[in-house]
C-alpha cells in the first residue's frame, strides 16, 4: 500500500489538546502503511467543519472514521449521524471525571446509529487504529497478513520474557 495514496482512515478530534493521545492512532496506522489523515473538528465549537468533512469523506475514498473527544464527548455520535461509514469512538481522559464522562458519552448511543467505542485514552487510540486496519483487511489480504504478524510479534515478546 502506497503511503502517499489517498487516505483510507480519517481521524477527527475535538481539540488540538487531544493530539498527544490521538497521535498513537496515527502512528499505528503509519506502522501498517495505511494512508490516513487527522484533523481537529469539534462537534460544538466547529460543527460545520465536522459536517463538511464527514459528508465528503466517503466520496474521497475514506473507509473508516475515528472520532475522539473528551468530556461531553458527542463527536463520534455526531460523525456517525452523518455517514454510513463505520465510525470508531475514542473517549479521551477528562480533568474532572478522568474520562468516565467521555466513555459514557461516546458508548451510550441509542439503537440505530452505532459508534464502535474503544477504551479510554492511549489504548483506545491504538485499538481504534487496529480495528480500522481489521476492517480494511477484509478486502486487503496484505493488511490482514500484517495484523497476523503484529499479533505474533506481541505473543513472541511475552513468551521471551523472564521474571528475574
Ligand atoms: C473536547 O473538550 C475535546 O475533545 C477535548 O478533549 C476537551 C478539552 O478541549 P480543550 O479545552 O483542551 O480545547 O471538546
Amino acid at each position: 500500500m502506497e503511503s502517499n495514496a489517498a487516505p483510507l482512515v480519517g481521524i477527527l478530534m475535538g481539540s488540538k489538546s487531544d493530539w498527544d493521545v490521538m497521535r498513537h492512532a496515527a502512528e499505528t496506522l503509519k506502522q501498517f502503511g495505511v494512508p490516513h489523515e487527522a484533523l481537529v473538528a469539534s462537534a460544538h465549537r466547529t460543527p460545520q467543519r465536522v459536517t463538511d468533512y464527514v459528508t465528503s469523506a466517503a466520496d474521497r475514498g475514506i473507509e473508516v472514521l475515528v472520532g475522539a473527544a473528551g468530556g461531553a464527548a458527542h463527536l463520534a455520535g455526531v460523525v456517525a449521524a452523518q455517514t454510513l461509514l463505520p465510525v470508531l469512538g475514542v473517549p479521551l481522559e477528562s480533568q474532572s471525571l478522568k474520562g468516565l464522562d467521555s466513555l459514557l458519552s461516546t458508548v451510550q448511543m441509542p439503537a440505530g446509529v452505532p459508534v464502535g467505542t474503544l477504551a479510554i485514552g492511549k489504548p483506545g487510540a491504538i485499538n481504534a487504529a487496529l480495528l480500522a486496519i481489521a476492517i480494511l483487511g477484509n478486502s486487503r489480504p496484505e493488511l490482514r497478513d500484517k495484523l497476523r504478524d503484529y499479533r505474533a510479534a506481541a505473543a513472541a515478546k511475552i513468551e521471551a520474557e523472564k521474571l528475574e
